[in-house]
């Protein structure tokens, strides 16, 4: 094996990348320093155009699919082969904060300025991505145009998906003008890496610089309706009533209950809607969702199966009407064994310590995953916290996975390019 030429020692800008995040998360900025930028809103607008001018500023052209996802290109030596991307997402929870997700595409964005200002070519085009509606917040599922792209969701199943104000997902992207002439998922990738916060305690934990991502834990969602009936909350006696919030307060205990009893899983009522939602109306009609995850199908099978159990015996002890819908089911994710080694050896190149680990949060890449090499790149988050106004991580550690990111894809197009000799 002839010995393979080092790597350019291409740095990327830490002051550069952290302007930018600052800059992008007055957007939707909120008094607690969070961000509010929900999917397919002005604001989201308001920072898509921020990024297009961005990466059209450093030469790049931008094209954009019919699920809104953009994709900011950069020519290489061979513009025959498919892209090495690299993103992740621009929308926020509600109570967001600064990192996640704008970490992944601005990082991107900071590796292929890099890559401009040295003026070094590489063998694959590159590729800045961002990905619509990865937080699945205001409209549900989450990943919904990485899910569409990879051939989870069809794009008029997505397309219809509404918000809590019956908007649906295609009005809401005509809206904003971002609905693209490309038809998701016809654009092939060489391979796909995506930074992140951990969003979780592990590397803070254990002082490690970088998360080696080995794949992300299985999800489940489910939307649950209880029907019982509106009535007067001062005439109504206590035995005749069909209080459907009685019948939702149950099913939140039931969760927790049994995600504690399958250690390591986790089940979370996130959003809980009480109709018609006034002080003397016994409420009729409640509509929750639960999140269930676990490393293991088999597990999340049996946590499905009493927690449908729980909802029908519930419903029948209260005399409420119980519906279960399953709204997404994504497997367990295992990364590409090429694109983590990549990652592992930029980290060593750089000297930084590092962790394997599964990912507890899902990401645009688990979909990736399923149409291309595929891997992530993690950096630690104070105490662990994220989907909060106060989600934290410093210069140095945003700077760390931009520089893994760079060298990262630099070693994976140099494989690329052994592999077209
Ligand atoms: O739900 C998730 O894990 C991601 O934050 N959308
Ligand atoms: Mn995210
Ligand atoms: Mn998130």
């Amino acid at each position: 094996m002839t010995s393979r030429p080092p790597l350019p020692n291409l740095r990327i800008d830490p002051e550069r990348l952290w302007g930018d995040l600052m800059e992008t998360a007055r957007i939707g900025g909120t008094a607690k320093g969070g961000i509010c930028r929900l999917t397919l809103t002005d604001l989201d607008r308001q920072v898509r155009d921020w990024f297009k001018a961005a990466a059209e500023s450093l030469g790049c052209t931008v094209t954009i699919d019919d699920m809104g996802a953009m994709f900011a290109r950069r020519p290489g030596q061979r513009n025959d082969i498919p892209p090495i991307a690299m993103g992740s997402h621009l929308d926020t929870q509600p109570t967001g904060g600064k990192f996640d997700g704008a970490l992944g595409v601005l990082a991107a964005l900071e590796a292929l300025r890099t890559l401009v200002r040295a003026g070094y070519e590489t063998f694959a085009p590159v590729e800045v991505v961002n990905w619509t509606n990865e937080e699945g917040s205001r409209f549900t599922p989450a990943m919904v145009a990485s899910g569409v792209f990879a051939g989870a969701f069809t794009r008029d199943w997505a397309a219809a998906r509404q918000d809590r104000a019956g908007v649906t997902f295609g009005d809401a992207l005509d809206g904003i003008g971002y609905r693209g002439p490309e038809r998701c998922g016809e654009h092939p990738l060489s391979a796909f890496f995506e930074v992140h916060i951990e969003q979780g305690p592990y590397l803070e934990a254990e002082n490690k610089d970088i998360g080696v991502v080995t794949g992300v834990q299985a999800i489940r969602w489910y939307e649950v309706t209880f029907i019982g009936q509106d009535s007067h909350a001062g005439t109504t006696p206590m035995h005749h009533r069909r209080d459907a919030l009685r019948g939702g307060a149950r099913l939140v205990e039931e969760v927790n209950r049994i995600a504690l009893a399958h250690p390591g899983s986790v089940g979370t009522v996130g959003l809980l809607e009480v109709k018609p939602g006034s002080p003397n109306v016994i409420p009729g009609e409640i509509f929750l969702t639960v999140d269930m995850r676990d490393p293991s199908e088999a597990v999340l099978d049996r946590m499905e199966a009493e927690i449908t159990q729980a909802a029908q015996s519930i419903g029948a002890a209260l005399g409420l009407d119980v519906a279960v819908k399953n709204i997404i089911k994504q497997p367990a994710v295992h990364f590409d064994a090429q694109c983590i080694a990549s990652v592992r050896g930029a980290a060593a190149a750089s000297g930084f310590s590092t962790k394997d680990l599964m990912s507890g949060a899902g990401h645009d890449a688990a979909y990736i995953a399923r149409v291309a090499p595929t891997t992530m790149i993690f950096v630690p988050c104070k105490d662990g916290i994220s989907h909060n106004e106060a989600e934290y991580s410093s210069k140095e550690q945003c700077a760390a996975g931009a520089q893994v990111l760079l060298q990262a894809v630099l070693d994976y197009d140099r494989k690329l390019a052994e592999a077209h000799r």
